[in-house]
């Protein structure tokens, strides 16, 4: 008699957690729905200095859709939150923002801006292609 109450009490312990649980995943679902369609990606773009920062952010938030961008000048990263949807919506995708970027003189992993953009930038913004030269020439080949 007394296994059979410790075993009832077993139970309901079990099903109160198990309820309790539930209903945390409930709210954090309904926390994260605010969030959806979000997402974050970090990709690398050369440059130098504070000025290259701005230059750099401002081109990927010129993008509809991007809601953050952060250019770390020592790790050269930059990590970009957009709206998937929005993104969807337009026919766009982080394309358009890797091409931005590039066109505003920095290359990217992966594009590389054009010479002219590459001069136009401010002697102390022209960070040291040598680097990533090789790289872009084999790809930029037309054969
Ligand atoms: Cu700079």
């Amino acid at each position: 008699m007394k296994k059979n109450i410790v075993k009832i009490g077993l139970l309901s312990a079990l099903f109160f957690t198990g309820v309790y649980n539930q209903s945390i995943a409930s709210s954090y679902n309904h926390t994260s729905s605010v969030q959806e369609g979000l997402k974050t990606e970090k990709f690398k773009v050369y440059g130098n200095c504070g000025m290259c920062k701005k230059r750099i952010e401002k081109a990927a938030l010129s993008v509809n859709g991007v809601k953050s961008a952060d250019w770390n000048v020592e790790s050269k990263m930059i990590t970009v939150q957009y709206d998937d949807q929005i993104f969807s919506k337009q026919g766009k995708s982080m394309d358009n923002v890797y091409m931005k970027i590039s066109k505003s003189g920095h290359d990217t992993q992966y594009y590389k801006s054009k010479d002219e953009a590459y001069n136009a930038l401010p002697g102390c913004c022209q960070y040291d292609r040598s680097e990533n030269s090789q790289q872009n020439d084999s790809h930029n080949h037309n054969h």
